[in-house]
């Protein structure tokens, strides 16, 4: 069976957003039309506490956008986004979430990132999802969604190691793109043997 897996449509990844992914909005309209051929459909959601330690401003004259070092390995800095319960961390009011059967938070955890569907940025703090879907049956996913070189990335990956057979849909995904990440990223998915279309 398989599954699609919209990655972190949120407002914040949308222009106009906190950490805005240029024409992030792009990919609502055909993610929706999209979700008509999948029986199975899953959304995460980015979901921080206000202090989250991948937030700049927790870090005394670090800007977002810088790399530190974490107890977990490098940690990009972030501007503050998708802060639970605010405007920002909702999805963008025009993506189609009545049809979802399961709604992933991540990154809740103050003192690590969570970019990935599967684990958390140490790569084995697992957030529950290769679970729920192993016991649907489901064995087969496409991914789309925001941000290509981040959070798609990281859930393909972390997928098809796991054994998952994933298709990222490109043309439904957009990318933040630092110092080349979404070069960076493509060959990184395609290496782990992701099916980029
Ligand atoms: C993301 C950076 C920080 C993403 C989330 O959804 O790609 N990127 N948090
Ligand atoms: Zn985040």
């Amino acid at each position: 069976m398989e599954a699609l897996i919209v990655i972190d449509v949120q407002n914040d990844f949308c222009p106009g957003g906190a950490l805005a992914v240029p024409e992030g909005d792009a990919v609502v309209a055909p993610i929706n039309a999209l979700m008509r051929d999948f029986g199975a459909i899953i959304l995460t959601q980015d979901w921080h506490p206000a202090e989250h330690s991948s937030f700049a401003s927790q870090h005394a004259g670090r800007a977002p956008m810088e790399t530190v070092e974490m107890p977990y390995g490098q940690q990009v800095l972030w501007p503050d986004h998708c802060i639970q319960g605010s405007p920002g961390a909702a999805f963008h009011p025009e993506l189609e979430t009545t049809r979802a059967d399961l709604i992933i938070r991540k990154g809740f955890r103050r003192g690590i990132d969570s970019y990935s569907a599967f684990f958390e940025n140490d790569h084995e703090t697992p957030t529950g999802l290769e679970g729920y879907l192993r016991t649907r049956g489901i064995d087969r996913l496409t991914m789309v969604g925001l941000a290509l070189d981040f959070c798609v990335n990281f859930s393909a990956v972390d997928a098809a190691r796991l054994g998952f057979d994933v298709t990222v849909r490109e043309g439904l995904c957009r990318g933040i793109d630092v110092d080349g990440s979404v070069r960076a990223a493509r060959d990184g998915m395609t290496q782990a043997g992701v099916l980029l279309t």
